[in-house]
């Protein structure tokens, strides 16, 4: 059993640029509640007034999902959590020794005690807890033990193991949190950055150690270039570990797209499971074979995601790639005429030949005329 909690509002309006409006994060929360999101990190409500007012709201909704607001080891933070009725706070604080040292003026010992009476404060008031040792892959293993056991005993419900800088590798991750669930007990998160664009191969390392929540956000918005995006890690999951959450794996197009919308970042063709490519088919053997069963070029099928596959017609085509699009544009015609396509469309060195280009070739003294100048 694994969980998911989406930090689009919170990391993700961290990304360089973005600013989401009150109505959009409305919006984007609605849409990943109604995909099966089991925490929704709203955003850090001390931070602006409208952040406040976006948490706030969307802890209103009587969401299924849960609601998580950002905060610093800070009363005055969690007493601003409570007034926007979220149901967790996750409470952050690096104790790496050289950000302690020469950032914090200050040791382990100090911040722990800070860290824990933050926690044992919003216990005090109901709030569900997770602690966020930042930085946690460049901690010393020593400091990470002190500070999380201090962090359990005080309370704190969830320990995140975050990879703040993206510096972790999938062999590293999975010993790290083998290692600290060792030495307590309690249950993981893992929020992994993309700086290496390693960040779904380590989330899912921490999953096959035994994380029980993974952080991710739409399109991977985030601090630079983002975290796990939602949409590679629950098809990973679905596809590759067989989890069967009851994800609406087929809205993840839609929310991709509405992110997008609001974010002002476009997807890139070549973005695994949104992207305009992930679903089209180029090389003439692999149409062929898709065209007999998908699954030969397809780790899951486009109708999972409630896409549709596609076909380019280019040089790189065969026979079967230009029956199929005479079959899409409902023509019927000679193998002869196939043949003189295959011909016209080989020799066409650049672009691909486009459906009108396509009705165009089926008058056959035009392919003469086209091939032979
Ligand atoms: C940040 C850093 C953070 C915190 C993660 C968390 C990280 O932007 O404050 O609080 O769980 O990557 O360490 O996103
Ligand atoms: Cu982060």
């Amino acid at each position: 059993m694994v969980e998911i909690l989406d930090s689009t509002l919170r990391e993700g309006e961290q990304t360089p640029g973005i600013t989401f409006s009150v109505e959009e994060k409305l919006t984007i929360a609605s849409l990943l509640d109604e995909f099966g999101v089991d925490i929704i990190e709203a955003g850090h409500p001390r931070v602006s007034k409208d952040i406040f007012r976006g948490v706030k709201e969307i802890s209103n909704q009587g969401y299924n999902a849960e609601i998580l607001a950002h905060c610093r080891a800070i009363k005055e933070d969690i007493d601003v959590a409570r007034s926007c009725n979220v149901d967790w706070v996750g409470i952050f604080f690096c104790v790496s020794n050289r950000r302690l040292e020469q950032q914090f003026r200050s040791n382990i010992n100090k911040v722990t005690d800070l860290i824990t009476e933050t926690i044992e404060y919003a216990k005090d008031y109901g709030l569900k807890v997770r602690y966020t040792p930042e930085d946690a892959i460049r901690t010393d293993f020593t400091s990470l033990i002190k500070v999380s056991r201090a962090a359990v005993e005080a309370g704190a419900d969830r320990i995140s193991i975050a990879d703040t800088v993206g510096a972790v590798t999938p062999t590293r991750m999975y010993d790290l949190i083998k290692s600290l669930q060792s030495e307590i007990k309690v249950k993981f998160n893992a929020h992994c950055h993309n700086d290496l664009g390693l960040a779904t191969a380590n989330a899912l390392a921490a999953y096959e150690a035994g994380v029980t929540m993974i952080d991710v956000s739409v399109n991977g918005l985030g601090e630079r270039v983002g975290i796990t995006p939602l949409s590679e890690l629950c098809l990973a999951l679905h596809s590759l570990y067989c989890v069967k959450n009851n994800w609406k794996l087929e809205m993840i197009s839609k929310i991709s797209q509405k992110v997008s919308e609001f974010s002002g970042i476009n997807i890139s063709p070549n973005t695994p499971v949104v992207g305009k490519n992930a679903f089209v088919h180029n090389a003439g053997l692999h149409v062929a074979a898709v065209l007999h069963d998908p699954s030969y070029y397809e780790v899951f099928p486009a109708e999972l995601v409630g896409r549709n596959r596609k076909f380019i017609l280019d040089k790189m085509a065969s026979i079967q790639t230009i029956k199929q699009k005479l079959q899409q544009i409902g023509v019927s015609t000679n193998n002869d005429n196939i043949t003189r396509i295959m011909r016209y469309v080989k020799s066409k060195e650049k672009g691909t030949v486009s459906d009108e280009e396509l009705r165009g070739l089926l008058n056959i003294s035009e392919i003469e005329s086209v091939m032979f100048h």
